[in-house]
């Protein structure tokens, strides 16, 4: 079997946290901002999307990033990583008191991670990704699509659902970066929210992106950014 190795994963050989990914992910993005909310120590170590290096695949059954690995646990899985992390270090809560408030922060979660995600790839992929990583064309059309098909729906429910100020739940929670993280993807890929359209969700979405917590996350995405170019 070539030269696979028959020792434990090396992710295990230190114990100090470690998120396996890359930084631009919006699920790493997640995990990272818990982690610093948190004020919990970890190094993101680089791993791609889908990467099929055996020791990645033995914690990442379905081969997504991120995966946590905190000492002899691994865990995949960004929403299963960020419950885990509130109920090992609830010191900093990221999710909201009570149950209404939790199941209304898990759905928005779940709707940011989702649908808003699903919608912004594209113009992450086609004008980010494909000229800088893999140094191909865009997709113009496939792109102008999006911008004037898809998104508009989804950021009109975000504009009804964000608040005028603060949070969604007073503190930073993980439902916020959920709910911006798509946009700030497509914003690698060029795209803005415009403010006359959706003026609460563009001032929310700056508001969340100036929180320590977050911006400490751009910070590192900016600098992973800035190796990938020539
Ligand atoms: N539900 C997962 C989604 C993770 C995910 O889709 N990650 C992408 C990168 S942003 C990935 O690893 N894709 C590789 C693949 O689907 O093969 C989570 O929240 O962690």
């Amino acid at each position: 079997m070539g030269g696979r190795r028959v020792s434990p994963p090396n992710y295990f050989l230190e114990h100090s946290m470690k998120v396996l990914g890359i930084p631009l992910s919006p699920y790493v993005r997640k995990v990272a901002v818990v982690l610093n909310i948190k004020g919990i120590d970890y190094e993101v170590q680089p791993v791609l999307p889908g990467s099929d290096d055996p020791d990645f695949r033995a914690v990442s059954p379905l081969g997504k990033i991120p995966v946590l690995i905190d000492g002899d646990l691994s865990i995949p899985d960004s929403s299963v990583i960020c419950e885990y992390l509130e109920e090992a270090y609830p010191e900093i809560p990221v999710l909201p008191r009570g149950p209404v408030d939790r199941a209304r922060a898990r759905f928005l979660e779940e709707y940011g991670d989702t649908k808003l995600v699903e919608v912004t790839a594209p113009v992450f992929i086609e004008n980010f990704v494909n000229p800088t990583i893999f140094k191909t064309g865009t997709d113009a059309a496939r792109v102008e699509k999006v911008v004037n098909e898809a998104l508009p729906p989804v950021l009109h429910y975000l504009e009804a659902v964000v608040p005028e100020a603060d949070y969604l739940f007073g503190q930073l929670c993980t439902a916020d970066v959920s709910m911006i993280s798509g946009t700030i993807n497509a914003g690698y890929g060029g795209f803005e929210v415009d403010a006359s359209r959706w003026p609460k969700y563009a001032a929310y979405q700056q508001r969340v992106m100036e929180h320590p917590a977050v911006a400490r996350a751009l910070e590192a995405e900016r600098l992973t950014m800035a190796a990938m170019q020539p």
